[in-house]
């Protein structure tokens, strides 16, 4: 089911309103500014209610905004973004089976780059390989972008890169985390992970018709709300800064953060970008074994090269992987 008070051009208006105003206006003026009768104004209250919004009455009967719900609406998301593109057409969802699965959807009908798909919960989460990905409600921030790079299949890889760089970036700029990123889409904090990256494309040989760039992050967890086999693996950011974390705020540095690194990634390639995510390598001068399928590499992580593979070195041999699931020895 969508969540989209935008949908509603007076429940748009009030909380703008209540959000511009110290104290709005007692209710009957408000009305009257908004030109519209009282009963449809209690009716947008009733609708801010119900998604969380807490407004008190004054002793002037003016109406005061107490309190925002933590909540993944498109209004909220909206209030205070400063991206040019990305998040500028959103689809919030209470509940979805995936994220990127909608988003995949949406692109094939022709939605705009930086378009965004988030869900408070997701039924189907999905990892790399088919895997689940635990996405319980309220918990995270579960969303989905739609990218049109005007790259190759090959490089389109890299995007898996930016989007974990760009969790790391987001991590410690507004939490002050240390963010280790595990090749090619993990982000741990304190050893857990906490973000995990799915791309999916759609490509002809030379051409990416779209990219859907799904990112999952943990965000209210304790390692209680984990299943058991997830339990001495995965972290949240609230677990590791120790106190909770507002999602929202999180999630629009992030979208601002994530819409920079792309554009630079646009422009001028995954080079510049590098530097920024050899440095919090976790495998970078380790011993390692990267599986794909029966597949298995092993050897020592030397360098991530130009288009997002990382070198491994056997001996004096360097074997470049491109996919996989790495290890460390
Ligand atoms: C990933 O796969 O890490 C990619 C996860 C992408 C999730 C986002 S959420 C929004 C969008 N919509 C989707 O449907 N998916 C994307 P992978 O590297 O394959 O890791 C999956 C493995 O991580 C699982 O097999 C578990 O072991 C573990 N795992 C599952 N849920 C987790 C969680 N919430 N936190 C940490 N680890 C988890």
């Amino acid at each position: 089911m969508m969540i989209s008070p935008s949908a509603d051009p007076v429940t748009t208006e009030v909380i703008g309103l209540l959000r511009s105003h110290k104290r709005a206006p007692a209710m009957g003026a408000l009305a009257m500014e908004l030109n519209i009768s009282k009963p449809r104004l209690l009716r947008a209250l009733e609708a801010l209610k119900e998604l969380g919004y807490v407004i008190a009455v004054d002793h002037d009967q003016r109406l005061v905004l107490t309190s925002t719900p933590d909540r993944m609406t498109d209004i909220e998301i909206m209030a205070g973004l400063k991206t040019r593109s990305f998040g500028r057409h959103l689809h919030c969802y209470r509940r979805i089976g995936s994220t990127n699965a909608t988003a995949i959807d949406l692109a094939e009908h022709g939605a705009p780059e930086g378009t965004v798909v988030v869900a408070e919960e997701q039924t189907k989460g999905r990892g790399r390989l088919g895997r689940h990905w635990h996405s319980p409600a309220g918990m995270g921030i579960w969303s989905s972008i739609i990218l049109r790079p005007p790259v190759i299949p090959a490089q389109a890889a890299g995007l898996s890169l930016l989007a974990a760089l760009a969790f790391a970036e987001t991590a410690e700029t507004e939490l002050g985390l240390e963010v280790k990123l595990k090749w090619p889409n993990d982000g741990l904090i304190k050893g857990r992970k906490v973000c995990g990256v799915l791309v999916e494309l759609s490509a002809e040989v030379d051409r990416v018709h779209y990219a859907v760039c799904g990112v999952g992050i943990n965000v209210a967890h304790a390692v209680k709300d984990f299943p058991s086999a997830l339990r001495k693996s995965a972290g949240s950011l609230a677990m590791a800064k120790g106190a909770p974390v507002e999602r929202l705020a999180f999630y629009r540095a992030f979208l601002q953060r994530f819409e920079t690194i792309y554009r630079r990634f646009r422009q001028e390639g995954l080079s510049p970008l590098l530097a920024d995510y050899r440095r919090r390598s976790l495998l970078l001068g380790n011993k390692v074994v990267v599986r794909q399928g029966r597949l298995k590499i092993a050897g020592v992580a030397v360098a991530i090269d130009e288009s997002g593979g990382l070198v491994i070195k056997q001996g004096k041999k360097e074997t470049i992987v491109h996919s996989g699931e790495a290890t460390l020895r």
